[in-house]
């Protein structure tokens, strides 16, 4: 006896973006392919710094100095610079919107391609100085017929993305994506430098034990959402309670709910008009992946994927999760209304 030898049949997330594209029979140019791999690339080199940050001085505020005297940057600064880089330089891209940029960015015509992505380079950031799971969230969408690339392009409905996931920087580097026909989880092998399809197919469960707030705003909550969080917390005699987990980086939080099932929420609030979360590049690419798990993602009152926004920064409240546990908030509101 001896070790088995290694799989030759690695099932990488190119090749099984590529394998959707056949098995769909799609005419596919490949360029979408090209543009995950960029997004690939950079979640490798997120990953490796996420990883040294405490040895190499990348934690703390940007515009502090190394002992060589050179200016350090945040990695949040370090992780939008090398999206916006790589994705120019795929030259699939037209419009990209980063949570860590004021103004969108337009792709100049010699790097001009078809697709607008918008993201958050490093969500959670607050979390890095304790070594809590961070994550980058990305959405795409395919530039409207006709266009050059400008920011109609994305003030778009999450409903009308053509792919949208996050990698969670954790123990390891996991990739959650979806191209529309359901939602699949690669591992990064580190040895490899390959993200490995691991977790296929991911369904939500259709109710879960989970609930995920930050109830410590709970005085600055609306009614229904008060209501709700009683309702589970003392439920009808013979019922257990929900458990409650709350990490505060909304990737490892979905990523959670994703997995166990359960309800995320971060709702408006009474000092919080819109809630916190920012509709483009973290509500549209969670609930569109919720969705394609199985589960539902609403404000509450409406779909989130069917809002169209105004603004690219613009903030939305977010319930997603197990499908029934999100219908029992949206009771609640409709029995406000
Ligand atoms: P950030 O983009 O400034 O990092 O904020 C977004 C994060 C989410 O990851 C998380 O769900 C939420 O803020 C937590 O907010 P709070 O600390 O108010 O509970
Ligand atoms: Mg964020």
């Amino acid at each position: 006896s001896g070790e088995e030898p290694p799989s030759t049949d690695i099932i990488t997330l190119t090749r099984h973006v590529l394998s959707q594209q056949f098995s769909l029979g799609v005419t596919a140019t490949g360029d979408l392919t090209l543009l995950l791999t960029a997004i690939q690339t950079t979640s490798k080199f997120i990953a490796t710094n996420v990883r040294r940050a405490r040895l190499i001085n990348l934690v703390g505020l940007a515009g502090e100095t190394n002992v060589q005297g050179e200016e350090q940057k945040k990695l949040d600064v370090l992780s939008n610079d090398i999206m916006i880089n790589s994705l120019r330089a795929s030259g699939k891209t037209a419009v990209l919107v980063s949570e860590e940029l004021e103004d969108a960015v337009i792709i100049e015509d010699n790097h001009k391609g078809n697709y607008c992505v918008v993201f958050d380079p490093l969500d959670g950031s607050s979390n890095i100085d304790a070594g809590v799971n961070i994550g980058t969230i990305f959405g795409i969408y395919r530039v409207k017929p006709g266009s050059k690339g400008t920011i109609d392009d994305v003030l778009r409905p999450g409903s009308e993305m053509v792919a949208a996931g996050y990698t969670m920087y954790g123990s390891s580097a996991n990739m959650v994506l979806t191209t529309g026909h359901g939602v699949n989880g690669y591992t990064l092998d580190p040895s490899l430098g390959e993200f490995i399809l691991t977790h296929p197919d991911i369904k939500i469960p259709p109710r879960g034990k989970i609930y995920s707030f930050n109830e410590g705003n709970s005085m600055y909550f609306h009614e229904p959402v008060n209501k709700y969080l009683q309702s589970i917390k003392y439920p009808a005699s013979g019922k257990s309670p929900y458990s409650a987990r709350y990490i505060g980086s909304m990737v490892a939080d979905v990523h959670r709910t994703l997995l166990y099932g359960g309800i995320f929420g971060y709702p408006d609030d009474k000092k919080s008009k819109s809630g916190k979360l920012r509709m483009l590049y973290e509500a549209f690419p969670m609930a569109f992946l919720t969705e394609q798990a199985g589960g539902l993602a609403t404000t509450g009152t409406k779909r989130i994927l069917d809002i169209q926004p105004t603004s690219i920064h613009q903030r939305c409240p977010v319930f997603l999760g197990s499908r029934e546990d999100v219908q029992d908030v949206q009771k609640f509101y409709q029995a406000n209304g």
